[in-house]
């Protein structure tokens, strides 16, 4: 399932999801020997989606490797085929024609083909997981090297002419909205033509017109409404509306929430009412899917999260899957969104590499792209943990913050420090994300109100006093069952002792807005029995979740949920 809700009535599509022929790769030999054209005997078959990593015997797996599908068109027909998701680089061929590349990871990319004759056709997918000094992320990052086709494959029909985008934007006056909605109608057809275009809002008609598209091109439309009173979304109570696009062949749904975001006073507002945060770093994975998350299992985090009290969740490290988003949108729950750039052993070097920032400009825009309607964001997250005492890593950053600009003026754009006290990027940004380990990887939990105190002045000497900060990363590791008669480092005593320390410091300074405990759960880590990193990962896995890998509740849970659940959401 890709939404909660049905994209399309009129438009027919089907979900390629399945067992696919796989074969690895490890000699990069299929390009030469024209796998795309002749697919190599096959050894085994790969479900989609899903990680090959949690496969037997493919577990280490980093590198290429293909998949195959042969596809049946009864008629023939115009088809958008949409990649929801393939980790690193994509190849996809067609009856052994290059359709195109793609590099990324959490984010979609398709193609349109016209006229997709009647009878099989065979799909071919070259990906590679490599990691390396200038992928996203690069080879040294705290999470395990999946790879795979990891969210749904689709294959659309599509009519002559197609609902190509639906954009919604709107400007907020009190309960009053200025609705701006945009349709791009394309046409892949030999000769103009006209069609009608429909809007509806939960079924009710709002917008009508002729449109009259020419061969080959784009016509787009914008409907100007003026909403009177409208149900705004809050944190905790979420309202969404549901906006269809409708040509006589063609339609395209979508849903938003009206709501307004700020800051002020070192807070988030949210139609205008302050909003503390109390959240936690939710990745996307599991043991058994990897970063391939099923539905069920997002619904069961969203059960867990709201037991826990949180109004909010930062989705480190990547873009995370639309389904989960549409969840937080129906609970009211804040999101953070951001692309893995994780940089805590990011070389300068490489901040500098221009394929480098082209691959973050790609993703940042693929990822405002993808959730720009969802009304739980209110964050872009451009980084996490780079070198923020750097000219480069200040021109990069600023290429990321005026494109986030470009692309969206209503949200906030932030990121994740890890060095609060030397930090030059602090007024580029509309709020600080801290990530610090007082207590786990640096002394005393109490090192915290130092690192506050000393903090909120480099801020304001720096111009940037008035933002708002959040503490976005914190904890420590604590193996689930490890309970004893006292707090030793690695038992859960000890982690939920920090965590819950913690907390009480940063609800105490009237500066922080909201909390993100480190982590929601404990995620397999990148070990290397050779390498010089996470080797305090016990067990192959960071350890720092309040639930454990299969979301068990560790002490931590427990506490947290007891300091959540007192904590109001305003404040
Ligand atoms: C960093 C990083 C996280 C995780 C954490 C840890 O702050 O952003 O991804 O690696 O440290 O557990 O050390």
């Amino acid at each position: 399932m890709l939404r909660t809700f049905r994209e399309h009535h009129i438009r027919t599509t089907e979900i390629l999801d399945g067992p696919w022929d796989f074969v690895i790769d490890p000699g990069n030999r299929g390009i030469q020997e024209n796998w795309f054209e002749r697919f190599p005997h096959v050894s085994q078959s790969m479900y989609v989606p899903a990680c090959w990593n949690n496969e037997l015997n493919l577990y280490d797996y980093e590198g290429v490797a293909w998949y195959r599908k042969t596809i049946r068109i009864e008629e023939t027909q115009n088809a958008r085929l949409i990649f929801h998701a393939i980790l690193g680089h994509a190849d996809v061929f067609l009856d052994g024609k290059h359709l195109g590349y793609h590099y990324g990871g959490y984010t979609p990319f398709e193609f349109i083909i016209s006229s997709l004759s009647t009878g099989e056709h065979e799909l071919v997918v070259r990906t590679d997981s490599t990691l390396d000094p200038l992928t996203i992320p690069t080879e040294h990052v705290d999470w395990f090297h999946y790879g795979g086709i990891i969210r749904p494959v689709e294959l659309q029909r599509l009519p002559d002419l197609y609902i190509e985008q639906l954009k919604i934007d709107y400007e907020l006056d009190r309960a009053d909205a200025e609705v701006s909605i945009q349709v791009r109608i394309s046409s892949l057809s030999q000769t103009e033509q006209t069609t009608a275009l429909t809007l509806f809002e939960g079924g009710r008609e709002i917008h009508s017109e002729q449109v009259k598209v020419v061969p080959g091109q784009t016509s787009i439309c914008i409907a100007k409404l003026h909403w009177k009173d409208v149900r705004l979304w809050n944190v905790g109570r979420p309202e969404l509306y549901t906006i269809q696009a409708r040509t006589e062949d063609d339609d395209k749904i979508d849903r938003i929430g009206f709501r307004r975001i700020e800051t002020r006073d070192h807070r988030i507002l949210v139609n205008s009412t302050p909003v503390y945060l109390k959240g936690v770093n939710r990745h996307e994975e599991h043991p058994e899917w990897g970063f391939a998350f099923p539905p069920k299992l997002m619904h069961k985090d969203l059960d867990i999260i709201r037991e826990l009290g949180c109004n909010s969740v930062r989705g480190s490290h990547y873009p995370q899957s639309p389904y989960w988003l549409d969840l937080l949108d129906e609970n009211g729950i804040v999101f953070w969104s951001e692309i893995p750039i994780w940089g805590a052993f990011l070389p300068n070097e490489t901040v500098n590499e221009p394929l480098f920032q082209d691959r973050a400009l790609t993703m940042m825009k693929e990822m405002v792209d993808m959730h720009y309607h969802h009304p739980s964001v209110l964050f872009w997250s451009v980084h996490n943990e780079i070198d923020t005492r750097t000219q480069e890593a200040y021109e990069m950053t600023q290429r990321l913050v005026q494109l986030v600009k470009q692309l969206d003026t209503t949200r906030l754009v932030t990121y994740a420090t890890m060095r609060p006290l030397e930090d030059i990027l602090l007024p580029l940004f509309d709020v600080i994300g801290i990530n610090k380990y007082s207590g786990w990887y640096e002394g005393d939990v109490n090192g915290f109100k130092d690192m506050l105190e000393q903090f909120h002045e480099r801020a304001e000497q720096m111009g940037a006093g008035e933002k708002p900060v959040l503490m976005t990363e914190f904890g420590g590791a604590g193996i689930f069952g490890d309970i004893g008669w006292e707090p030793r480092l690695f038992s859960e005593d000890y982690q939920s002792q920090i965590v819950a320390e913690a907390l009480a410091i940063f609800r105490d300074d009237p500066k922080v807005g909201g909390t993100y405990v480190w982590q929601f759960a404990d995620t397999r880590g990148d070990l290397k029995s050779n390498g010089k990193y996470f080797r305090d990962r016990a067990r192959s896995f960071n350890n720092k979740g309040l639930v454990n890998e299969y979301r068990k509740p560790k002490q931590a849970f427990r506490e947290v949920r007891r300091i959540y659940q007192s904590w109001g959401d305003e404040t």
